[in-house]
């Protein structure tokens, strides 16, 4: 029969084995300070902007800001995540922080993509479940991918505003895990 000090130990190993900084690897940790590789592109009425005034983790976010709205429009910070390894089946996780002032309309969201070299293989995006508007401070949103598909060469991370909105959005320390 296990002894007491046994049984402690046995549970001691087990929390050990459960910490999460096993079970997850880091393709991306950005506080956009020193921020290669992030485009801005924009078929909306809308500014983009490294920005040095709202951060969460200073000095810097990524900013986009309304000048005027349009319906069908969108703009987006993106960044492709290539030369890397996705392994097949593992589920991606995704989060940034998003700051708002004043954004009415469909508001900001935060989307993963994974493509092959010729097709859009998965897409999830917090548009439709969570709504990012209005005036408040930063807050962590989390988009996650349930499995890595197979073939996938390219993964991409985008930072949106809608063209229906007015005000600022503010994007800050924008992190992609995978689970081992
Ligand atoms: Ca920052």
């Amino acid at each position: 029969m296990m002894s007491v000090r046994n049984y402690l130990l046995a549970i001691v190993v087990l929390i050990s084995c459960s910490d999460d900084d096993e079970k997850y690897v880091t393709l991306l940790d950005d506080d956009f300070d020193n921020s290669p590789g992030w485009q801005y592109t924009s078929t909306a009425n809308h500014v983009g902007t490294l920005d040095a005034v709202e951060f969460s983790s200073p000095q810097h976010s990524l900013e986009i800001t309304a000048i005027d709205t349009q319906a069908d429009g969108f703009s987006f910070w993106s960044q492709q995540l290539t030369s890397m390894d996705f392994p097949e089946g593992v589920k991606l996780i995704l989060r940034a922080k998003v700051k708002t002032q004043n954004v009415t309309g469909e508001g900001a969201f935060v989307a993963l993509r994974c493509d092959s070299n010729t097709a859009v293989l998965a897409f999830e995006t917090t548009q439709g479940t969570t709504l990012i508007n209005g005036s408040n401070d930063f807050k962590e949103y989390t988009v996650e991918m349930n499995a890595i598909p197979q073939g996938t060469t390219s993964v991409w991370v985008f930072l949106i505003m809608s063209g229906t909105c007015t005000g600022s959005a503010y994007f800050d320390d924008v992190s992609l895990v995978y689970k081992r």
